[in-house]
């Protein structure tokens, strides 16, 4: 499990010309289709969980604590970063949706109260069978259908050496939708280090400019925004997006 901090930001023309004026490497290209899941009423997304299917391996992203908690003295810039736990062993992602099913859905039966064994399962090594072999029926038994599906094309990039920007990733995203978008980051192994990496990831825009203080839509906002209003809308009203 670790624990992603990450601030979008919008790509201008010459973003690769400037990550390389601050030293920035390209470490390559990849294309990726992710699949998103949710139930009929959105009970994870509504809850900012976002489980997703990415090239058949299963992750799931969720808030760990609030944003004021974890700022610390920082100031209200660290506002626009996001941190998200996330989650990639099969076992895990499965105890933890049953348990934010459970929270918003407390009168209805819950796939859990119909398999308690599950939450005696010993979680196996991180991300050691994330990969199903196609026995997706806990995805019917929870209810839980596609809501979004597009594909990537990312190209990333990271610093060399042990300065400010070690352990920083810049991801330049387009997806196939016509939205581009890019996004520093840092993962974190746990929440202690979490101001740290926020203030590598203030440096990083710093060194490339970036001077807006306006939040940037994410791939899923403006997909969503375009094709299913109704979701958008409600996660707009819940402050999710
Ligand atoms: C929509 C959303 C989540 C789904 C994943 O979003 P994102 O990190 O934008 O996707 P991607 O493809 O870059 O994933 P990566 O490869 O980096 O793992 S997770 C949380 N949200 C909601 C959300 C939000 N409320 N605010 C911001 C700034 N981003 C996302």
């Amino acid at each position: 499990m670790s624990v992603e901090v990450e601030r979008k930001f919008v790509c201008d023309a010459d973003i690769q010309k400037q990550l390389e004026e601050i030293g920035a490497v390209c470490i390559g290209q990849k294309q990726f289709q992710d699949q998103y899941y949710d139930t009929p009423d959105f009970l994870l997304t509504l809850r900012d969980v976002w489980l997703r299917c990415r090239q058949g391996c299963w992750e799931l992203k969720c808030t760990t604590v609030t944003k004021a908690e974890d700022r610390g003295g920082e100031p209200q810039k660290a506002e626009l970063c996001s941190r998200y736990q996330e989650i990639t062993n099969l076992s895990q992602i499965q105890l933890k949706v049953r348990e934010v099913m459970k929270e918003g859905n407390g009168e209805q039966k819950t796939a859990d109260q119909m398999h308690p064994a599950v939450h005696q399962d010993t979680p196996k090594a991180e991300g050691a069978e994330n990969c199903p072999t196609g026995n997706d029926s806990w995805l019917m038994e929870l209810n839980l259908v596609c809501f979004a599906e597009f594909t990537t094309q990312r190209c990333s990039f990271t610093f060399e050496g042990e300065g400010d920007e070690s352990g920083v990733r810049v991801d330049l995203d387009q997806a196939d939708f016509g939205y581009c978008v890019g996004e520093i980051e840092v993962l974190v192994p746990k929440r202690e280090d979490i101001q740290s990496a926020l203030r590598k990831i203030e440096k990083t825009a710093q060194r490339l400019g970036l001077s807006g203080d306006q939040r940037v839509q994410g791939k899923m906002d403006v997909y969503l925004q375009r094709y299913c209003p109704e979701h958008y809308a409600k996660l707009l009203s819940a402050h999710i997006l």
